[in-house]
């Protein structure tokens, strides 16, 4: 099922997510449903919170095949270090891209959609998309850390598409 993705300027963007206890079964509908959705987008991640789910669950496809999922509930970075920048979007903010400053190699510790613990390291479009998916879960999206003018340009863009849309 292809779930609605709630777009900036929304408060529902800035809740905390909370960690998913137990794996059941109905996480991993959601998660299914957050891959088809993110896939469906098209985006190479997602996080719960952009579906309005405020549970620490990501989805993640990298690849350019779309045939390399990755699954991270209750995500901790565990190591960070270096510094890249990339160009960054956000389903959440559509039309808009800016380069954003992040760590540039990361280990990031969570549980798979069997709710078995695994840590990744990496570097590069996968560890700027983890950082930027683990933002969502605390309530932050990626043009938090533009300037304030262009912030108040785009918050005064979107008003006024909101506005047109109803
Ligand atoms: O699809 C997405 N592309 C992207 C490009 C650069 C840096 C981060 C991303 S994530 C984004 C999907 C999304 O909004 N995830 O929260
Ligand atoms: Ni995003």
């Amino acid at each position: 099922m292809i779930l609605d993705i709630l777009e900036y300027p929304d408060s529902r963007l800035r809740k905390i997510a909370a960690p998913v206890a137990v794996v059941t079964a109905d996480i991993r509908r959601l998660v299914r449903d957050m891959a088809q959705t993110m896939y469906a987008a098209p985006g190479i991640g997602l996080a719960a919170t952009q579906v309005n789910v405020h549970k620490r669950i990501i989805v993640i496809d990298v690849s350019p095949t779309h045939d390399d999922l990755k699954v991270f509930i209750n995500p901790e970075l565990v190591f960070a270090e270096g510094e890249s920048g990339y160009e960054e979007g956000c389903l959440s903010v559509p039309g808009y891209y800016d380069k954003v400053r992040r760590a540039g190699r990361i280990t990031v510790r969570a549980q798979d959609e069997r709710g078995e613990p695994f840590e990744l390291t990496t570097d590069g479009m996968l560890a700027v998309c983890v950082q930027h998916e683990m933002d969502h879960l605390v309530g932050k999206v990626f043009v938090d850390y533009l300037s304030p003018l262009k912030r108040a340009r785009l918050a005064a863009k979107a008003r006024k598409k909101q506005r047109i849309a109803v």
